[in-house]
């Protein structure tokens, strides 16, 4: 079939709207019709050429829910006409990862999906005639995608695409991040880095699970109006005080329980490590860091019970917590509507990027 699709042509260009072809799934795959993407920073780094995993000509997006329309021969766990997120960490329930019991990284199928294909080794897509590459397992910046049946999964019927799209990336990691990973307790003291798409994420599960101050840290003063309406307590904005790390420490009596980096920078990665309470903070990693670039504090900081870890997609098992989550947002739990910005169509789906660097978006999301 044909599909209209925003293809990566080359790193560091604008995407382009075009018509490729979609082959129809195979054994175990799910032809899914894409209503709605978000476009994650994720997004913004491959295209910019920072991923290490990074190929081209390919179809990015991972933040998109959709609608079942084909499945091929031995799926047994959705069918035509499901509503579905698409999931850039699968769920086999059968590998060792998955079985283990300890993380979510599933290991089924990931060796092809950073090549940029399906589980044969090959791709559906192709434009005229050579083929396109899949990303992160997803590409939702297609109208239609094939996708493994074990990264699929089912949301209620009810749930609106515009918003729940986001539970495929953004609102699943930064929430899970603070109930998966961290498993921040009442009266927690938590500071966040980076206030956009999923630190906001972050500053709601935390202000879910009880925390007590919830302090926000972004070099954008703007952000300081946008953490407070999700929970934050407090805003640090470093470029206004002389010391962050020392700012953070005094205010926190000694400093956090838990801070988490959703900047992808290192050099405040290294603040997060370090504003936390001697003997047993926890900084936790959610943004990632541009290819080649690595990590450092002294190794006391550790040897005195401060503890580094990371987290991908907020650590949840996807068939398992994804249609939990949906169901906490249409619940009330959680907010999703104000964090959408911008809405968009496919043809606009550059001004995303631009509106993301500029940082006057939150979450832009195209409708197909
Ligand atoms: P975003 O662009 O919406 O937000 C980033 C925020 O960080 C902005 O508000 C920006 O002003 C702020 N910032 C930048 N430099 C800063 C600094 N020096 N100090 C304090 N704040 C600073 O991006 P996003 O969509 O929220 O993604 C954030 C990061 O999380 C990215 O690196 C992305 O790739 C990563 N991410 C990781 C996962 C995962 O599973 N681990 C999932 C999604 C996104
Ligand atoms: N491909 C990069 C790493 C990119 C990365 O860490 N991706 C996160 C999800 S970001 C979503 O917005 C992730 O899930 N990582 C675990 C995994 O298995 O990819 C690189 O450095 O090579
Ligand atoms: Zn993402």
């Amino acid at each position: 079939m044909k599909t209209r699709a925003a293809v990566a042509f080359e790193a560091r260009k604008p995407l382009e709207i075009v018509e490729v072809d979609l082959e129809g799934p195979k054994a175990g795959e799910v032809l899914v019709e894409i209503m709605a993407t978000g476009i994650c920073h994720t997004d913004a780094y491959t295209l910019d050429g920072f991923d290490s995993e990074g190929i081209f000509p390919s179809i990015l997006g991972h933040e998109g829910a959709g609608i079942v329309r084909e499945v091929g021969e031995g799926v047994t766990s959705v069918r035509a006409d499901d509503h579905v997120i698409p999931l850039y960490t699968p769920e086999c329930r059968q590998c060792k990862m998955c079985l283990s019991g300890k993380t979510n990284l599933c290991s089924a199928i990931r060796e092809t999906q950073g090549k940029g294909l399906m589980p044969d080794g090959t791709s559906r897509f192709s434009y005229k005639g050579e083929a396109i590459f899949h990303y992160m397992g997803c590409s939702t910046f297609s109208n239609f995608t094939v996708l493994p049946e074990i990264a699929v999964a089912k949301i209620r019927d009810d749930a609106p695409f515009k918003t729940s799209c986001y539970v495929g990336c953004g609102v699943t990691t930064g929430v899970g991040a603070v109930v998966n990973t961290a498993k921040v307790k009442p009266g927690d003291n938590v500071v966040v880095f980076g206030l956009g798409g999923i630190g906001l994420n972050v500053i709601q599960g935390a202000r879910m699970a009880g925390a007590d101050r919830i302090v926000g840290v972004d070099i954008n003063a703007d952000k300081e109006e946008w953490g407070r309406k999700f929970g934050m307590t407090d805003f640090v904005n470093p470029r206004s005080v002389g010391n962050v790390v020392e700012t953070l420490v005094n205010m926190l009596d000694g400093g956090a329980d838990y801070s988490f980096d959703c900047t992808g920078n290192v050099e405040v990665m290294r603040q997060a490590l370090e504003c936390c309470h001697k003997g047993w903070g926890t900084s936790i990693i959610i943004g990632v860091a541009e290819a080649g670039k690595e990590i450092a504090t002294r190794p006391f900081q550790l040897v005195t019970g401060r503890n580094w870890r990371g987290t991908a997609f907020g650590g949840a098992k996807g068939r398992t917590d994804v249609p939990k989550i949906v169901d906490w947002y249409m619940n009330g739990k959680i907010e999703i509507d104000p964090m959408i910005t911008h809405v968009l169509s496919l043809e606009d789906i550059n001004k995303a990027f631009d509106l993301m660097h500029a940082g006057e978006s939150i979450r832009s999301v195209v409708v197909y």
